[in-house]
């Protein structure tokens, strides 16, 4: 029997593609998403996710599922020089904070829940506005929608020759995840609420920052900032006597991060002139890379990857032009992409972060944008 379902080829299967590949599958779609590694896993260590995606999660199912292992900290505390500058409390903002393999395997388990086929070991080499993807075995498919979620460097955008431009700041971060050792910690500073988010800046006489970030009860997502240009700062595995020297507070569990390799990660921004070109749609660090200030970057990936969804599934059942959707799809939503990314690069480059108190106004935007909400464009005006 053939299949008469629609059907979507999603290149890349991180935090965007298997976003979309699970709401396209629960919409009815026959989704195929196709990852170069050889295994499906998350790289890096720990991630902050608010209302804008955690809304998807729920609609898409995995919400029990990412409950059972992540957290909401009592407070975003910012110090500088190991001064208090503030402890936000961000009330009436949905966050969480977990690890980056956990929030894979919620989001793989719900792909697989929705029957999504997941192809491991097969490399996209591109795609065209017609529907046609190609890989690297030298096969192709057709689709009614592509989606290229194939991460910074996508081959479906290039392939496509969108252009665009790519800025670089002067910071960058080294991330780790390491044991919370919460009693170790408790026995240096008594004081202090480890529990919280606490963003350790120091700008004079030199820049480094430490953002702290429970992960769940056992692990913490350690960040380790510096400029590009500080060859100690930014050295993997990280100079311990200097962070040490620096964040004496924070002793056992840099002593963690030293025995991890971790590699530096130097902040940009990327922009394209536009995220659709025919059947094809560019979701993520594909289409918009950011710098991770307001920690949005997998939160707008997944608001637009749900939200891509909706419309391109409204779009065939009304019987209309995918490509004429597909555009007006990105002129709707892309303003509170831009928004975040704009502010996390404005962020980055000013480092006023550090000053405190920033949860607030244009900042917290994107955070509290409900990508589910039919009346969300009225509501939220970006
Ligand atoms: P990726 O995660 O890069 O996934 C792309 C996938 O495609 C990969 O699995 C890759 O193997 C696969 N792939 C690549 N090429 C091909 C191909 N040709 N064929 C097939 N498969 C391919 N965001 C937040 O929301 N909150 C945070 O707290 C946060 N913190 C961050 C901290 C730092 C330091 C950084 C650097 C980023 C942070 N981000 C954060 C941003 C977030 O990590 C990214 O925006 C997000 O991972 C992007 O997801 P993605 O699925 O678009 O891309
Ligand atoms: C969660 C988070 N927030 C901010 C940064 C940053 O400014 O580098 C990184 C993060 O992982």
């Amino acid at each position: 029997m053939t299949d008469s379902r629609r059907r979507a080829e999603i290149s890349g299967g991180g935090f965007a593609g298997l976003t979309a590949a699970s709401a396209l599958a629960q919409m009815g779609w026959s989704v195929r998403v196709h990852e170069r590694a050889a295994e499906l896993r998350a790289e890096g260590a720990g991630i902050v996710l608010w209302n804008n995606s955690l809304q998807v999660l729920d609609k898409i199912g995995a919400t029990p599922d990412l409950q059972a292992r992540s957290m909401t900290p009592p407070a975003y505390e910012t110090r500088m020089n190991n001064v208090i500058q503030s402890q936000e409390t961000l009330d009436g903002i949905r966050w969480r904070t977990m690890t980056r393999p956990h929030l894979h395997d919620t989001l793989l388990t719900a792909a697989r829940e929705s029957g999504v086929e997941i192809i491991a070991n097969s490399e996209v080499t591109g795609a065209t506005p017609d529907g046609t993807v190609t890989f690297a075995d030298g096969s192709s498919a057709e689709a009614d929608l592509v989606i290229g979620a194939d991460g910074v460097s996508s081959a479906v955008r290039d392939s496509l020759g969108i252009p665009m431009k790519r800025e670089r700041s002067r910071d960058g971060i080294t991330r780790f995840l390491v044991p919370r050792r919460k009693a170790e910690l408790q026995a240096l500073e008594p004081d202090t609420e480890w529990d919280n988010v606490i963003d350790f800046w120091n700008l004079d006489p030199r820049v480094l920052r430490v953002l702290y970030t429970p992960a769940n009860d056992e692990e913490l997502y350690i960040a380790l900032m510096s400029p590009s240009a500080d060859a100690d700062g930014s050295r993997v595995p990280i100079d311990l006597e200097l962070w040490t020297s620096v964040f004496p507070q924070l002793a056992p569990v840099l002593q963690d991060a030293a025995g991890i390799q971790g590699r530096y990660y130097g902040y940009q921004t990327t922009r394209l002139e536009h995220w659709t070109d025919g059947h094809v749609a560019v979701i993520g660090d594909s289409a918009h890379a950011m710098c991770p200030a307001l920690a949005q970057g997998a939160g707008t990936a997944m608001q637009n990857a749900w939200t891509l969804a909706v419309a391109a599934t409204a779009a065939l059942d009304a019987g209309e032009d995918l490509p004429a959707a597909l555009r007006e799809w990105e002129r709707l939503e892309r303003p509170y992409t831009d928004l975040a990314q704009d502010k996390s690069q404005w962020y980055a480059d000013t480092r006023e972060m550090a000053k405190g108190n920033q949860f607030t106004g244009d900042s917290v935007q994107t955070a509290l944008y409900n990508p589910t909400d039919p009346n969300r464009h009225e509501v939220h005006a970006a």
